[in-house]
């Protein structure tokens, strides 16, 4: 039910009402969202097109020397802009919202330079939590590419539980990707591999549709979010942990995890997740934020509102929270975003009717 597609368009038909509410009139500009698509739903030349387009930001050269100086890329400009925000970004309130925006600016940068004509794929772990080594992204020809070769566990420096891998990915269309900042939050110049350190406990742990469901029955923002994030440490993983630390490697890096380009898919669909939870409630929830605005800060405040400035150095201007609290705002004459989800495959009536009794 909370999935299904009715739902999700009368909400969305809300959103138009609410935005129509006293806001300035503005030119139907949204009138055509693009489709964010599950990854395994694409066609193969959709997929191709994608891939090709990453690889193209690869080469495409850094804007961004003035603040990054050793980034080459725009794609190490995006990776870079990560690493210098992360204790602004991460177990802050307005950590969803940041990351809504940035992988907006990375679908933007993919679409006006790199000629992709799609919307940013996402990717439904709950697909894969159960078989995670089968996920079709890992397809050398369709897909990112599969784990990192083995390396000793003492060289992993940050010991994810049940990952194997570990080093440089050795199948396709990264495997002589090169990155040029990071680890961590290094952005001294470097060359490096694409490492990945699959673990598939993770994902059976905590990329799961229980946990997805325990986030969407949170009564509010401050407790959706907290189940999202979850906690710094391997037993109380977050949905948002589940999908980085399942990957491992560059993946699980902190700071430097826009590394591996799965990322941005990752972050797609934890968007996703939380347009749904919005969307079971917009007229509360797209006005609905708080949380620290420092990272883990104190209960008592300072605390995010939606005047909060949303800052992404040179890959966007600055806008407020506001802004990003809708994926239509565009339309609603609120923010830039224009853009709406396809369901997962996974989801349908049947299947609704099954889980009801997990949340
Ligand atoms: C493991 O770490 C040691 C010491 O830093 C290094 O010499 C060695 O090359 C590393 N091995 C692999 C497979 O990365
Ligand atoms: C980065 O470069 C600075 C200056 O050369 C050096 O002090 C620092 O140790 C380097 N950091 C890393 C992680 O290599
Ligand atoms: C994953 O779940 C299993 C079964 O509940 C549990 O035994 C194991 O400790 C968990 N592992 C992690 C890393 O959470
Ligand atoms: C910040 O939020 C917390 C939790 O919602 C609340 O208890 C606290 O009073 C808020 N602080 C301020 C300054 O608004
Ligand atoms: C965004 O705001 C910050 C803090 O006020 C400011 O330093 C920065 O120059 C602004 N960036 C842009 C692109 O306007
Ligand atoms: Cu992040």
């Amino acid at each position: 039910m909370r999935y299904s597609i009715s739902s999700v368009v009368s909400a969305l038909s809300l959103a138009s009402v609410l935005g129509g509410v006293g806001a300035v009139p503005v030119a139907d500009t949204c009138r055509n969202p693009i489709v964010r698509k599950e990854w395994r739903t694409l066609k193969n030349s959709e997929k191709a097109s994608y891939i090709t387009a990453v690889k193209c930001l690869q080469t495409t050269p850094s804007i961004a020397t003035a603040t990054i100086p050793n980034a080459i890329s725009r794609f190490d400009d995006f990776q870079g802009v990560h690493i210098q925000r992360t204790f602004q970004i991460h177990f802050v309130g307005h950590f969803l919202a940041w990351h809504r925006y940035y992988v907006a600016a990375y679908e933007k940068a993919l679409r006006e330079e790199c000629g992709y004509t799609g919307a940013q794929p996402y990717w439904d772990w709950t697909l894969d939590s159960a078989d995670f080594l089968s996920s079709p992204l890992w397809d050398p020809t369709t897909g990112f590419g599969g784990n990192g070769a083995p390396i000793p566990a003492t060289n992993n420096s940050f010991a994810v539980p049940g990952a194997t891998g570990g080093g440089c990915v050795t199948d396709g269309p990264f495997v002589d990707f090169r990155l040029h900042l990071g680890p961590g939050d290094s952005l001294n110049a470097t060359s490096r591999c694409l490492t990945r350190g699959f673990s598939p406990v993770i994902a059976a742990n905590f990329s799961n549709t229980a946990k997805v469901d325990r986030a969407l029955a949170q009564v509010d923002f401050g407790w959706f979010d907290k189940i999202v994030e979850g906690e710094t440490n391997f037993v109380n993983v977050g949905i948002h942990g589940g999908g980085h630390y399942s990957i491992g490697g560059e993946a699980g890096d902190l700071y430097a995890s826009p590394g591996d380009p799965v990322f941005y898919l990752h972050h797609a669909n934890l968007d996703r997740v939380y347009w749904l939870w919005q969307s079971q409630n917009l007229a509360t929830r797209l006005l609905d934020i708080s949380g620290s605005v420092e990272l883990l800060g104190p209960i008592t405040g300072p605390n995010v509102t939606l005047s909060f400035p949303i800052e992404m150095g040179p890959l966007a201007k600055n806008i407020t929270v506001r802004n990003l609290m809708d994926i239509q705002g565009l339309a609603a004459g609120t923010g830039p975003l224009c853009y709406e989800y396809a369901d997962s495959p996974a989801v349908d009536d049947d299947e609704d009717e099954d889980e009801n009794d997990k949340c």
